[in-house]
C-alpha cells in the first residue's frame, strides 16, 4: 500500500482546551473509507529492466490546475485544490511509478507578480522547483490562455533557454478548434518541445503525458522507496488539509491572511490519533470570522478537515483546532520554515 512519509509524531502533553478552540471528535463517525489505489507493481528490479528516475516540475500561473494534475498523475489526492488562486504555498513531491521508471512530480506554487514577502517566497519556490527538475511541464489554463502570468512564465523560460512540455489544461471547458489554435500560438514561443491537451480534473490525456515524461527520465536508481508517495511529513499534510477548508469556506482576504500548523500529534492505543492544529490569522477581526457565529464556522472547517484527514490517513482522527492572532506571521522567519519556504528571497 502506498504511504506518505511517516514522520514520528511528537508525543506532547495535552493542553487544556481554551475557548478559541473546537474539538471535532470522530467517535460517532463511520469507519474511514480507504481510497488508496492498488500499489505499484511488485516486479523485481531485474524484471523491470533498466531503472530510470527523475524530477518533473509542474509550473504555471496560479489556478492553472497544477495540484489537480499532480493528484491525477499519482492516482490519489495529496495536494490541496481550491477554486481560489495561490492555494499552493510550497513545493510538494508526488511520486509515481511507470514500469521501470520512478517519476517524482513537483507541485509548485503559482507563478505571478509578487507583492508581499510571502508571494516572493512562493514564486521563488516555484522557480527553484523548475531549476532543480530534469523536466519542466508548464500548465496553461485553456480558459485563460492570454493571462499575463502565463506570458511572463514563457518569457522567463525562454530567457533561461529552458525547454518545457506544454500541458494545455481544462480542455473539458473549451471547444476543440479553439484549443488547436491556442496550442499553435503558444508553440510559436519556441519554448515547448511537445504539447499535450489534458483535463487534470477528468483525467483526459494524463496517462499519455505521464507515459511521455517517463520516456524522458534519465537512467538511474530510484530515489525513493517503491511504496513512498511523497516526501511530505504527515503533520504538514494534515495542516494543508485544514488550510484547504480555510480556503474553501472563507473568502476575500482571509485565506491569504491565514496559515495552519500542526502543533501536536498524539497516537492513541485504539489506533486513532489526536491532532492539534493552530490557524494563525493577522487580526482579531479575522479571528472572529474564522470562529464564526457561535463557533459555527470553525466547527464546519474542523468537521470537513477531519473527514478528509481520515481518508488521507486511513484511520480515526480527533482534530482540535485553535485560532491565534499573530499580526506579523507573514514576516516571521519561523512561520516560513514551517511552511517549507525560504524567508530571505
Ligand atoms: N474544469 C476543469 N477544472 C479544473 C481542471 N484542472 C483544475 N481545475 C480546477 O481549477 C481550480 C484550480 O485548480 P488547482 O489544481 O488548485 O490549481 P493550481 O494551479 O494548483 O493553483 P495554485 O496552487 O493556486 O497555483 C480548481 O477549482 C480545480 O478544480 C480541469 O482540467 N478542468
Ligand atoms: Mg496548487
Amino acid at each position: 500500500m502506498n504511504t506518505v512519509k511517516n514522520s514520528q509524531p511528537e508525543d506532547r502533553r495535552r493542553k487544556a482546551v481554551p475557548d478559541d478552540s473546537v474539538a471535532i471528535d470522530s467517535f460517532d463517525s463511520p469507519s474511514p473509507v480507504s481510497q488508496m489505489p492498488p500499489g505499484p507493481s511488485s516486479l523485481t528490479a531485474g524484471e523491470k529492466g533498466e531503472l530510470r528516475c527523475g524530477y518533473i516540475a509542474l509550473i504555471g500561473a496560479p489556478n492553472a490546475g497544477k495540484s489537480t494534475l499532480l493528484n491525477q498523475l499519482i492516482g490519489r489526492k495529496l495536494a490541496i485544490v481550491t477554486p481560489k488562486v495561490q492555494t499552493t504555498r510550497s513545493r510538494l513531491l508526488g511520486i509515481a511509478i511507470e514500469g521501470a521508471t520512478q517519476l517524482i512530480f513537483v507541485d509548485t506554487p503559482g507563478i505571478f507578480e509578487p507583492r508581499r514577502r510571502l508571494d516572493r517566497a512562493m514564486v521563488a519556490a516555484a522557480w527553484a522547483g523548475a531549476a532543480d527538475a530534469d523536466q519542466v511541464v508548464q500548465l496553461v489554463d485553456a480558459t485563460r490562455p492570454e493571462a499575463g502570468d502565463t506570458r511572463r512564465i514563457i518569457e522567463q523560460l525562454a530567457a533561461g533557454k529552458r525547454r518545457a512540455v506544454l500541458a494545455l489544461n481544462k480542455i473539458d471547458l473549451v471547444r476543440r478548434e479553439k484549443l488547436l489554435a491556442m496550442a499553435d500560438t503558444l508553440f510559436q514561443a519556441g519554448v515547448f518541445e511537445k504539447v499535450f491537451m489534458i483535463s487534470g480534473l477528468k483525467g483526459d490525456g494524463v496517462a499519455d503525458l505521464r507515459h511521455y515524461l517517463a520516456g524522458l527520465m534519465p537512467a538511474g536508481p530510484w530515489l525513493f522507496p517503491e511504496d513512498q508517495l511523497s516526501d511530505a511529513a504527515e503533520r504538514w499534510l494534515a495542516a494543508e488539509i485544514t488550510r484547504e477548508q480555510v480556503f474553501l469556506q472563507l473568502h476575500d482576504e482571509l485565506p491569504y491572511a491565514a496559515a495552519v500548523e500542526t502543533e501536536a500529534w498524539e497516537e492513541r492505543k485504539d489506533g486513532s490519533a489526536r491532532i492539534d492544529q493552530v490557524i494563525y490569522v493577522q487580526r482579531a477581526g479575522q479571528r472572529a470570522i474564522v470562529l464564526g457565529d457561535k463557533g459555527q464556522r470553525i466547527k464546519s472547517i474542523g468537521a470537513r478537515a477531519r473527514a478528509e484527514l481520515e481518508r488521507l490517513l486511513d484511520r480515526r482522527i480527533h482534530l482540535f483546532l485553535f485560532v491565534k492572532v499573530r499580526d506579523n506571521w507573514v514576516d516571521d522567519p519561523e512561520r516560513y520554515a514551517a511552511l517549507g519556504l525560504d524567508f530571505n528571497v
